[in-house]
Parts: C-alpha cells; sequence; structure tokens
C-alpha cells in the first residue's frame, strides 16, 4: 500500500497536467473589473468550497473537448455533464464582454463562436439540454493555409482574450453565452474535431426591446460531417466554412 504521502505526491502532477487546453477563467465587462469565469478542478468540491462565479462548472478536468460523436448529446452545449453558474455578469445590451482563456495551444487553431441562449427563468437553474443557442457572432480564417493563420492566433496574440459584443439593441433578461473554440488540428480525420464550449450566465438590462430570433438546440448545432467540422489545416485552402447556423441578427 503507498503511503498517504506517496499519493499526494503522485497526485500533484496529475493535476498540473490538466492545463494542456483551456477554459475561460474569467470576464470582464467594457474592460472592467475581473469576474471569475470557471475552472475544472471546482467540479468536486464540495458544495460551497468553490467560488460562486457566472460560469457553468463542467467534466472536464483535462481541460479537455466534446468531440464530433458526442454532437448529439447535451455535452456539447456546455461541456461535459455541465452545471449552471450560480451567478451571473451584469451586463447591458452593447457592452464588450473580454473572455480570457487561461492558456492556448498555438496547434488548437480554428473557428472561435459566441451564442446566446434565453433562459425561461434564472438561468442559474437552467440545464444545458433545455436552452436553444442563437449565433451572435463568429470569427476564424484570417489567411495563408497549411496551416494559415487564425483567429485562434489572435486571442493568443492578445493574451488569450476574445471579445463578444451582447447584441445593441438586445431586450432585458437572462440569458447564456456559449462561447466555443473548435480546434481544427485533427479535424483532417473523421471525429478528429474539438469543440470546447463554455457557458457563462448573464443577466443583460439597458433599454433594448429586440428579442433573440428562434435558436437551434445544441445537439442540432453541427454533424461530425460537415465541411468545417471534418476539414485538413493541413493543404491549401483559402477559405473556411464556419460551421453552425448564420449569425442572427437582431
Ligand atoms: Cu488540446
Amino acid at each position: 500500500m503507498p503511503s498517504l504521502a506517496t499519493v499526494a505526491a503522485f497526485s500533484l502532477p496529475l493535476v498540473q497536467l490538466a492545463s494542456a487546453h483551456g477554459h475561460v477563467a474569467g470576464i470582464t465587462v467594457n474592460g472592467g473589473t475581473w469576474i471569475q469565469g470557471t475552472d475544472p478542478n471546482w467540479y468536486y468540491q464540495p458544495e460551497g468550497s468553490a467560488p460562486t462565479t457566472p460560469g457553468w462548472r463542467a467534466l472536464n478536468q483535462d481541460n479537455g473537448f466534446v468531440a464530433p460523436d458526442a454532437y448529439t448529446s447535451s455535452d456539447i452545449a456546455c461541456h461535459k455533464s455541465a452545471t449552471p453558474g450560480q451567478t451571473y455578469i451584469e451586463a447591458n445590451s452593447g457592452d464588450t464582454l473580454t473572455l480570457y482563456w487561461n492558456t492556448w495551444p498555438d496547434s488548437h487553431k480554428g473557428p472561435i463562436i459566441n451564442y446566446l441562449a434565453q433562459c425561461s427563468g434564472e438561468c442559474t437553474s437552467a440545464t444545458a439540454g433545455s436552452l436553444s443557442f442563437t449565433k451572435i457572432s463568429e470569427a476564424a480564417y484570417l489567411s495563408g493555409s497549411n496551416p494559415g493563420d487564425w483567429v485562434t492566433d489572435t486571442m493568443i496574440a492578445q493574451n488569450f482574450t476574445s471579445d463578444v459584443e451582447i447584441p445593441a439593441g438586445l431586450a432585458p433578461g437572462n440569458y447564456v453565452l456559449r462561447h466555443e473554440i473548435i480546434a481544427l488540428h485533427s479535424a483532417g480525420n473523421q471525429n478528429g474535431a474539438q469543440n470546447y464550449p463554455q457557458c457563462i450566465n448573464i443577466k443583460v438590462g439597458g433599454s433594448g426591446s429586440n428579442t433573440l430570433p428562434t435558436g437551434t438546440a445544441a445537439t442540432s448545432l453541427y454533424t461530425p460531417m460537415d465541411p468545417g467540422i471534418l476539414f485538413s489545416l493541413y493543404g491549401s485552402f483559402d477559405s473556411y466554412p464556419i460551421p453552425g447556423p448564420e449569425v442572427a441578427t437582431i
């Protein structure tokens, strides 16, 4: 039997290895105060012992991804076995959220896509499978090929940050922001794309009056054979078909 000290010595490096890809560690609104996002290590912490944050928690202790063979599972909504953030960001329509990934590997090139879903009550008691997502912004391919320059390279160069605007004119209410990177480094093979969805609760204020156009259940966003999901970075190309629905006009 290993001693307790031996177990501790071996489990510590495992935790540190869990930072290979990434998660949204924090958010600011219009460049303001840092708001903690999420951390996969909080998932197993006893009730009340982890920070209360707007970021959803998930069973992604390896900072890992959801694969195309799970696109019909609600795990694709807000990551594996996700549970809602216990609070929310307060922001107004037209505000800019800056999302801070804790890290991101240079090899993981691909699109960054943002969706909103309106909660029927408080988002703190929503379930991933009940949400309907409307795409509000997307960016992906910039230039070159094999593998070329991608918006994920911009994100890395900007200290691992990515901005998203809450649509101007959006009506006040409770929303979940679904922010997602799809890493394409293995996407030339079937089931090789890697989706990294992160969900964050937002209570939108302000004086907007536009309701969110009808969205799509997360389980209907993508299929494994979409041209932007089964896509090789390692060849010659001059465009890229971003997967999912069209960006909505709000
Ligand atoms: Cu990775």
